[in-house]
């Protein structure tokens, strides 16, 4: 081999230094990903949010993961059991079922991330994140955390105006909120994993006044719709990275909630704000996460098929979803080819 090699014409040469720099300009290491499906909806009141994992699947995200070059494991769907006697606990609802499928979702995020794979939960509520994070740190340990999001999800069970546990995941995490949150029935799992300072939200629009108080007493880095106005997307993508890399480089999880989105966009949701990001914003968020290289965990939560008025709000939603994971996974707007690419020769 070596003297073939060797025998390399000009031309052989030229065409591997070409590929080279191609190569260079687009960089595609193998994404090793594996899928969660969580069709989980006690997290909230309205129906449907359960069919979020499989829509997404029927619209092509293995396929388009498979394309551009990943190396993909669906660790297909998790079932949930329903405990009885589920009874409210002060304002909370459902804090059972909710508790017992993330204690589920951690332990599976946890094997995802022992077989080496970044972890994509597909979703179902956003309740789920807390598992999801629970689960991806206690596999890889200090977390960046990047929450994009119209909703802070950061109410604690003592402050939640609607007593639904999806606008509250984030309480539970945060190490300065631990001394606010009550004990919980199926709950005592739950260890918080994320420090306020490791914590990004972007996209933020629709706020609980308890909310906006905790984000701003903990000094909690946020881009709100108007900072995405004010500064643009790619600024905004520039500080967050800084903001989270400036001492260390940790993995980062992003926890991404369709309704960021505006709901011109991806309107099958179970609490739509107006204002939200646009698709193209939507997509930049995403790819400039990939291109860090410290993507390990991924969330993609809310898509709620039975939430459309027609059908085609529907396929819009789910299809921004999937677009927004592959470009999580390495997809570019400006096209993609797999690594070992050769032009055919005449
Ligand atoms: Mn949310």
């Amino acid at each position: 081999v070596s003297t073939m090699r060797g025998a390399r014409t000009p031309r052989q040469l030229a065409l591997a230094f070409t590929r080279r720099l191609l190569h260079h300009r687009h960089p595609q290491q193998q994404r090793s990903v594996g899928i969660i499906g969580a069709p989980f909806s006690k997290g909230q009141p309205r129906r449907g949010v359960d069919r979020g994992p499989d829509a997404i699947r029927a619209a092509g995200l293995l396929h388009g993961l498979h394309e551009q070059g990943c190396a993909v494991k669906d660790y297909g769907n998790l079932t949930f059991e329903e405990p009885p006697d589920d009874e409210p606990v002060g304002r909370v609802k459902h804090v059972r079922a909710v508790g017992s499928a993330n204690q589920r979702l951690s332990e599976a995020v946890q094997a995802v991330k022992l077989d080496g794979r970044v972890s994509l939960m597909l979703g179902g509520d956003h309740s789920l994140a807390i598992g999801s994070i629970h689960g991806h740190a206690a596999a890889v340990g200090q977390l960046a955390v990047v929450w994009v999001d119209a909703h802070a999800d950061v109410n604690t069970p003592l402050t939640t105006p609607t007593g639904n546990i999806h606008g509250q995941s984030m309480s539970f995490l945060l190490h300065e909120l631990h001394s606010k949150i009550p004990i919980l029935p199926n709950f005592s799992w739950v260890k918080p994993c994320v420090s306020a300072k490791d914590l990004v939200y972007i996209g933020l629009r629709d706020l609980d006044p308890a909310e906006h108080y905790t984000l701003k007493l903990l000094g909690v880095k946020l881009f709100s719709m108007t900072e995405v106005d004010r500064l643009g997307v790619a600024r905004v993508m520039e500080e967050t990275c800084d903001y989270l890399c400036a001492k260390a480089k940790k993995p980062i999880h992003l926890s991404y909630d369709i309704d960021a989105i505006d709901p011109a966009v991806t309107p099958a949701t179970g609490t739509p704000a107006v204002g939200g990001l646009s698709y193209r914003e939507g997509l930049y968020i995403a790819e400039h996460l990939c291109q860090t290289g410290l993507l390990s965990g991924v969330d993609l939560v809310e898509v709620n098929p039975l939430r459309g008025r027609t059908k085609d709000d529907v396929r819009s939603t789910v299809s921004t979803a999937v677009d927004l994971l592959l470009a999580c996974f390495g997809r570019l707007r400006e096209g993609n080819h797999p690594p070992d690419y050769v032009l055919p020769e005449p």
